[in-house]
């Protein structure tokens, strides 16, 4: 068993009844009320971590459950060298906040945060540790809630081709305009290395696919209706082979939530967009010009 002393987490969490968040919680007309939310991949702790945009997406939005479906905090990189801004002590806030108001927490560990997973059974503050849940949605459907690195071990040898995003690809682009470049100048010929981006990328898309596959597999054989999960970064929604396959994305680049509205449609929430929407100048809508007859 784990002493709490080992996590490489800082010591003291903020209480949210005695302390102010550092970003003052805003609630702007009434609140977007959900039956359940799911959110995993927030990677607190690292600079990838999105907390402002989480932290707008915690202000906007209510629930009667709240699962966090793993990599919540990233304990590797955490252990590696300390990085702790007050926007991640927020998003702490926020949640512990909620179980206080009465949300129902659920925290599934990943395996970032797998030095969560010895407390499993256990409760803090309010949230509930477990290493899977069962989530009974309105209609009656039960879904397993995990994180997905179990399935890590079926699809090791693809397992870093995840990570291949558009943002890579973008930079990869940039770079072989330099390389040929250089190539040029010693007389070497052109060589794309857009070609081993794109083919790493197909492979990064078959990858995707196939572990959805495997985990909806693995969801069936358990016997339930569908399967919640995150890990991959990759948000999606969609049945394979009977099953309901449910991903919820990350809060690094996709910024996405799954939810369950109060009749049981489930919903992916792409946070990003919406900021970008609401930012936006309203939109005026002239009449279109008469046409010349
Ligand atoms: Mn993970």
């Amino acid at each position: 068993m784990a002493s709490i002393s080992t996590l490489p987490i800082p010591a003291r969490f903020p209480d949210p009844f005695t302390t102010d968040p550092h970003i003052p919680e805003r609630v702007i007309g009434e609140r977007r009320s959900y039956r359940t939310v799911w959110v995993s991949d927030i990677h607190l702790g690292t600079r990838g971590c999105n907390a402002a945009m989480l932290i707008d997406f915690f202000d906007h939005v209510d629930c009667e459950t709240l699962y966090l479906v793993g990599d919540i905090i990233d304990g590797w990189r955490l252990k590696k060298r300390h990085f702790w801004p007050p926007e991640h002590n927020d998003v702490v806030w926020r949640v512990l906040k909620r179980a206080k108001r009465g949300t129902r927490v659920v925290y599934v560990p990943g395996n970032h945060d797998e030095m969560i997973k010895p407390f499993d059974g256990f409760d803090f503050g309010g949230v509930e540790i477990r290493r899977e849940a069962i989530h009974e949605t309105a209609t009656g459907k039960k879904l397993l809630v995990v994180h997905g690195d179990d399935f890590d071990a079926v699809m090791l040898a693809h397992r870093w081709l995840a990570f291949v995003g558009d943002a890579a690809y973008t930079a990869l682009m940039k770079c072989n305009v330099a390389v040929n470049a250089v190539r040029k100048k010693l007389g070497l010929p052109y060589w794309s290395l857009s070609m081993v981006a794109k083919h790493k990328v197909k492979n990064a898309v078959q990858f995707i696919g196939r572990y959805e596959e495997v985990v909806a597999h693995a969801a069936r054989t358990r016997g339930v209706d569908g399967v919640v999960c995150g890990h991959i970064h990759s948000a999606e929604m969609r049945e394979i082979e009977g099953v309901d396959y449910y991903n919820d994305g990350d809060w690094v680049e996709g910024c996405t939530a799954l939810v369950e509205h109060h009749d049981g449609t489930m919903e992916i929430l792409h946070w990003a967009q919406e900021v970008a929407q609401r930012s936006a100048p309203a939109q005026l809508s002239l009449p279109a010009p008469a046409r010349a007859a």
